[in-house]
């Protein structure tokens, strides 16, 4: 396979209109009757919108570029298992609970590797409007706006992404270290889509995220865009992160991952309990 030969500014723009188009479709669905179903638990939320966002991409991919494999959260794409070749990683809409309840605050999040390695990164917040993108090492931006170099930052005046799920009582992580965390920080947010969350990161307007539960379509173009503007990203115990895998992970300015790093080592050492792999 010639795969120096790939046009990753074509398919960036590929990826830019199919989203812009999706999106059109997400902003009437929002306004009408939704098809919700859960799926593992009552907070699992799929809607009718879920599935077709998934399969209009799928027709997208197959037809436009045949031989590259596609890793999407609603089961239409394919059983990946090894990152060779060209891998997309869809997620038709990030913060399907934000879609339903919220009518905003959702994403369609598309990241490409080639061999594992982050090339093409799309995070599409719908109802804002605005396109976070990069083709990587040509720059990350903001619609027409490029995004600048990360600073180091610093915990204590940094505003950090956390879901309140990992503040409370939960089997991943000790609920001690991720409070040792926001105790350090200025404040905390969460806005439900992690895809939202990542960008955000990469934007600067965020300094760190921390979930333990998040799927390779949740963060593949999160991770891309991370990367290009100088960010780190690692799993919350600081291991590399596991693309075809569940990950947990923990993002941020680099001092600031650092930092959050500490506490989360330390807690470890201090016999408190992070779901290993
Ligand atoms: P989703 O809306 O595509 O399911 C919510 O805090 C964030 O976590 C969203 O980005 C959501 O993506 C994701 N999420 C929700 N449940 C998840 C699960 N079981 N595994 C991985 N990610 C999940
Ligand atoms: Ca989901
Ligand atoms: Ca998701
Ligand atoms: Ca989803």
């Amino acid at each position: 396979i010639m795969t120096d030969t790939v046009n990753w500014k074509n398919i960036h723009d590929h990826v830019v209109e199919w989203v812009l188009e999706a999106g059109e479709s997400l902003k009437r669905a929002v306004k009408g009757h939704l098809n919700v179903e859960s799926k593992s638990s009552p907070d699992d939320l799929v809607t009718n919108m879920d599935k077709q966002t998934e399969q209009f991409f799928i027709n997208k991919v197959r037809t436009s570029y045949p031989g590259h494999q596609i890793v999407s959260e609603e089961g239409f794409g394919d059983e990946v298992k090894s990152t060779k070749g060209i891998l997309w990683f869809i997620d038709p809409i990030d913060g399907t609970m934000n879609f339903v309840h919220q009518k905003r605050h959702f994403a369609i999040s598309v990241g490409i590797y080639e061999e594992g390695v982050g090339k093409v990164a799309v995070i599409y917040d719908v109802i804002s409007g605005d396109i976070y993108h990069c083709i990587a090492g040509h720059g990350a931006y903001i619609n027409d706006e490029k995004l600048d170099e990360l600073d180091s930052g610093e915990l204590k005046t940094s505003v950090v992404a956390i879901n309140g799920t990992w503040l409370s009582k939960n089997r991943r992580i000790d609920p001690e270290i991720v409070r040792g965390i926001a105790e350090h920080t200025r404040g905390t947010r969460s806005y439900g889509s992690a895809a939202i969350e990542l960008a955000y990161v990469a934007y600067g307007i965020l300094d760190g995220y921390l979930s333990m539960r998040l799927a390779p379509w949740d963060f593949g173009a999160g991770l891309i865009l991370i990367d290009e503007v100088g960010g780190k990203a690692t799993q919350v115990d600081g291991q590399p992160l596991q693309l075809l895998e569940q990950n947990s992970i923990l993002i941020g300015k680099k001092g600031v991952h650092a930092e959050m790093l500490r506490y989360v080592q330390e807690g470890i050492q201090g016999g408190k309990y992070v779901q290993q792999k």
